[in-house]
């Protein structure tokens, strides 16, 4: 079925989780919905006000940019709106929008009858997000600690809470992580080039089937994880490594405030070597 005649088939009323149907239709190609709506608006006031940051600070050059949040002197509570109060609105703003654009992804699943795997999928950004701006502040007791709004100068955060801790790798969530990015990329091209070899047999071949998927990776490697087991584990390696970077975060201040290479140190102290010489406590 041709994807317009398609289109018209499925767009069907039903599915909303709000506002039933009142903003139940579509603008050209976009679903529009309760949660387009306040999308629509939690993105247009957050980049109005980046763009007001912008015009009361000392540059437009958009490389450098920056919208920080307010000083550590101000904890937890509000800031002046030139003060890092602009920074915590936006903070809401993109919470917002960001929390809006995954439900108005569940409706459109509910609306085609598919299971909510998308949405769920974006929810692990979400909380990666969350987790810099708002929990690890919190618990940190200053919003000083989230990172600031600007290309450049969210990279300078990113290697200054790094430097922080000494030595960021030795992290052992942050492996972790950095593991599951590699795997995802990875599996991904292991996939991509599997399909792509299958579909695209060279002159004259016919497009091969699945089977022909399978027995390639069991005669590679003994093993094949099958055509629908290899999207579970894309997903599951994905999600793992933003899960696992939000954990190095979490535990970076809040729960380690040493440099990261000490924290190996418990190997040194386990009681196995207390008869020899090694070990940080003798
Ligand atoms: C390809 C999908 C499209 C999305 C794009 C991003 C904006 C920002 C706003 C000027 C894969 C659109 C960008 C809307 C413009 C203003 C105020 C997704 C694709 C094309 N980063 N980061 C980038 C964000 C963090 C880090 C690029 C966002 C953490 C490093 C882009 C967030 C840490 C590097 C960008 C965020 C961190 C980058 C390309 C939010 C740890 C780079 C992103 C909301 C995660 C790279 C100059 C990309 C770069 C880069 C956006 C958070 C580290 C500007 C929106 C604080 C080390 N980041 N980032 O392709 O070239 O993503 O930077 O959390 O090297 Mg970042
Ligand atoms: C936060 C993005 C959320 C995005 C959302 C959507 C829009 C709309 C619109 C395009 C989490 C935004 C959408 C705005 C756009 C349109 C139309 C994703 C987020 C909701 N590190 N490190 C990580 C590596 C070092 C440090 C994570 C590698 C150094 C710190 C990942 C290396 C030091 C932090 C990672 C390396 C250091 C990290 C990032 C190598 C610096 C973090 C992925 C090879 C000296 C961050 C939760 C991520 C983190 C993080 C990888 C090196 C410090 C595992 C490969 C040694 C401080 N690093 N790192 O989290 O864990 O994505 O964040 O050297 O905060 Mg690291
Ligand atoms: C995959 C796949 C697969 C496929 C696929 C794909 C994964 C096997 C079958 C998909 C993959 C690709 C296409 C590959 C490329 C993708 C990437 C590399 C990922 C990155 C993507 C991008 C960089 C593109 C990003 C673009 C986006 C997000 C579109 C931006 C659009 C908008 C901002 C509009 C959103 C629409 C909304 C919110 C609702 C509708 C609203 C409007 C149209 C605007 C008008 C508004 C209203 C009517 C509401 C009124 C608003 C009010 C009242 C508020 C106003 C307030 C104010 C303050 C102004 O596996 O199969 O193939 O293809």
């Amino acid at each position: 079925m041709a994807l317009l005649s398609f289109e018209r088939k499925y767009r069907v009323r039903g599915g909303t989780l709000l506002g039933g149907d009142l903003f139940d239709f579509w603008v050209g190609p976009f679903y529009v919905g309760f949660f387009g709506v306040t999308t629509i608006f939690f993105a247009s006031l957050g980049t109005a006000l980046i763009i007001y940051g912008a015009a009361i600070g000392p540059t437009w050059n958009v490389w450098l940019i920056s919208i920080n949040p307010p000083d550590a002197r101000y904890g937890l509570g509000l800031a002046p709106l030139k003060e890092g109060g602009l920074w915590q609105v936006i903070t809401i703003c993109a919470i917002g929008a960001f929390v809006s654009w995954a439900l108005r992804q569940v409706e459109i699943s509910r609306k085609l009858g598919m299971g909510l795997h998308v949405p769920f999928a974006f929810s692990f950004a979400i909380a990666a997000y969350v987790t810099l701006v708002v929990i690890r502040p919190v618990m940190l007791g200053a919003w000083a600690n989230g990172f600031p709004y600007g290309i450049f100068s969210h990279l300078d955060w990113v290697s200054n809470t790094g430097y922080q801790y000494l030595n960021f790798h030795y992290n052992p969530a942050h492996m972790i992580a950095v593991s599951f990015f590699f795997t995802t990329c990875f599996a991904l091209a292991l996939h991509g080039s599997l399909i792509l070899s299958a579909v695209n047999p060279g002159n004259r071949g016919t497009v091969k089937s699945p089977e022909y998927e399978d027995t390639f990776f069991r005669d590679v490697m003994g093993y094949s994880i099958g055509t629908l087991g290899i999207h579970r584990l894309g997903l599951f390696l994905a999600l793992a490594a933003v899960f696992f970077s939000a954990v190095c975060m979490i535990i970076s201040g809040p729960v380690w405030v040493l440099g990261w290479p000490e924290w190996w140190n418990w190997w040194l102290d386990l009681p196995i070597w207390e008869a020899s010489s090694g070990g940080s406590n003798p």
